[in-house]
C-alpha cells in the first residue's frame, strides 16, 4: 500500500507536485498521485477522503491554487497530517492559494509549506514518516548531509573561477 497521497486540483498542478513526487522517489517512499478537484467534482473528491485511510496513507500531500480547498477539505476527513501546496496565480500571486490553505480553523490543521513549494512537502512527508521508519530516517540524514555537500562545492567552484566566470547552469 502506498505511504503517501499526492493529490492536485488540476493538471495544471503537475510542475509543483512532480517535485514532491520526485523527492519521494529519492528517498524510496511509496505514493499514489492523483488529479482531484474538490470543486469540479465534489464526489469523486469525498471518495477519495473518506478512503484514504484505508488505502493506506499516513500522510497527504495536496496542493491547489486560487480558492485552494482541497487541503483543507482533505484535513477536514483524512485524520493523519495534510501537508499542503499552494500554487502561483498569475491574478493574485498565490497569495489566493497561501490564504486559502494556511488560514485553518482550529482542530483542522494543513502544514503548509511556501508558494511552489513542491520539494519541501515532499521532505516534511519523508520527515513525518520517518518518525517511525529508521532506515527511513538515516535516508534523509543522507539526503540533508548531500545539501550540504552541494553548497560546499558550489563555493569551492566560485573560489577557482571567480564570480565573473560563475555559472549556476
Ligand atoms: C485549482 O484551480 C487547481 O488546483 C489549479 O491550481 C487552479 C486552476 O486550475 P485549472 O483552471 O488550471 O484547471 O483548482
Amino acid at each position: 500500500m502506498a505511504k503517501v497521497g499526492i493529490v492536485m486540483g488540476s493538471d495544471s498542478d503537475m510542475p509543483v507536485m512532480a517535485k514532491a513526487a520526485d523527492i519521494l522517489d529519492q528517498l524510496g517512499i511509496s505514493y499514489e498521485m492523483h488529479i482531484i478537484s474538490a470543486h469540479r467534482e465534489p464526489d469523486e473528491f469525498f471518495d477519495y477522503a473518506r478512503s484514504a485511510e484505508s488505502r493506506g496513507y499516513k500522510v497527504i500531500i495536496a496542493g491547489a491554487g486560487m480558492a485552494a480547498h482541497l487541503p483543507g477539505m482533505c484535513a477536514a476527513i483524512f485524520p493523519m497530517p495534510v501537508i499542503g501546496i499552494p500554487m502561483h496565480t498569475t491574478s493574485l500571486g498565490g497569495r489566493d492559494s497561501l490564504y486559502s490553505i494556511v488560514q485553518m480553523p482550529t482542530g483542522i490543521p494543513v502544514a503548509t509549506v511556501a508558494i511552489g513549494g513542491g520539494a519541501n512537502a515532499g521532505i516534511l512527508a519523508a520527515k513525518i514518516l520517518a518518525t517511525s521508519d529508521a532506515d527511513l530516517l538515516e535516508r534523509l540524514k543522507k539526503y540533508t548531509a548531500s545539501l550540504k555537500e552541494s553548497v560546499i562545492a558550489k563555493d569551492a567552484k566560485l573560489q577557482e573561477v571567480g564570480y565573473q566566470n560563475y555559472s549556476n547552469k
